[in-house]
């Protein structure tokens, strides 16, 4: 398998492992990307790992997903309960988009509940921690080795 998943990151996950390790645990981004690299290695893929704060750098990216990526994995972050414009970009690309979010936002608030990602996601995994990231890849390479 060749290719290269383009694994996006929204608002505050740049904080990852330096506050809030009740709720996101404590490894960094940095050891995420880390993760992700090696556990997509294991399948012949290539990730590229981004992260904004900006919701108009996350769609960019997606854009360019269109022409450099096999699939998309991506936590939006709190984009995910708020962005028809995420949603909007993420329609545009024609392969696979695993949506990933950390805590279980389903044991959490009710504003955390909806997600505009899930009505184009072909895939959620929620409450996993950060081997959700990994989860997400594997699932990548299923689907794109049956398609
Ligand atoms: O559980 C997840 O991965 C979330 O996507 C994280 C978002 C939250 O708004 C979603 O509802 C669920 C928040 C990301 C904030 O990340 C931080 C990480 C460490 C410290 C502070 C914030």
């Amino acid at each position: 398998m060749t290719g290269t998943i383009y694994v996006l990151n929204g608002p505050n996950l740049n904080l990852l492992g330096k506050r809030q390790p009740e709720i996101y645990g404590s490894e960094t981004l940095a050891d995420v990307e880390a993760a992700a690299v090696s556990q997509a290695k294991t399948h012949g893929l290539e990730v590229r790992f981004l992260q904004s704060n900006a919701e108009y750098q996350l769609i960019d990216w997606i854009h360019e997903a269109r022409e450099q990526a096999v699939a998309i994995v991506i936590n939006p972050a709190a984009y995910t309960h708020t962005s028809v414009a995420i949603l909007d970009a993420l329609n545009t690309f024609e392969g696979p988009v695993i949506e990933v979010h950390i805590s279980n936002v389903h044991k959490r608030e009710e504003f955390r509940q909806h997600s505009f990602v899930s009505l184009r996601a072909d895939g959620v995994i929620a409450g996993c921690g950060t081997q959700g990231y990994l989860l997400a890849i594997d699932r990548v390479a299923r689907l794109i080795a049956t398609t």
